[in-house]
């Protein structure tokens, strides 16, 4: 019984990982500028990352490398 529940756990937990996946920065750059607006972030990550937390210098954008810091944070749990 002991190894079943392992297995399943080890079946379930990468299904759970995937569940969160962030998207790439070019497809929440909606209009390609090369920069996220409020607007554009909410869009596809509203109740995935707060736009706030990601805009680390608070100019009110964010710029890729911003963006490569908060996916790589979600994406390791
Ligand atoms: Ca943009
Ligand atoms: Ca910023």
């Amino acid at each position: 019984m002991k190894k079943l529940f392992i297995t399943a756990i080890l079946l379930f937990f990468p299904a759970l990982a995937l569940a969160i996946v962030v998207p790439e920065f070019k497809d929440v750059d909606a209009n390609g500028d090369g920069v996220l607006s409020e607007q554009e972030f909410n869009a596809a990550l509203t109740g995935i990352i707060d736009f706030k937390s990601a805009d680390q210098n608070g100019d009110g954008r964010v710029d890729e490398a911003e963006y490569a810091v908060v996916k790589k944070a979600i994406e390791a749990g």
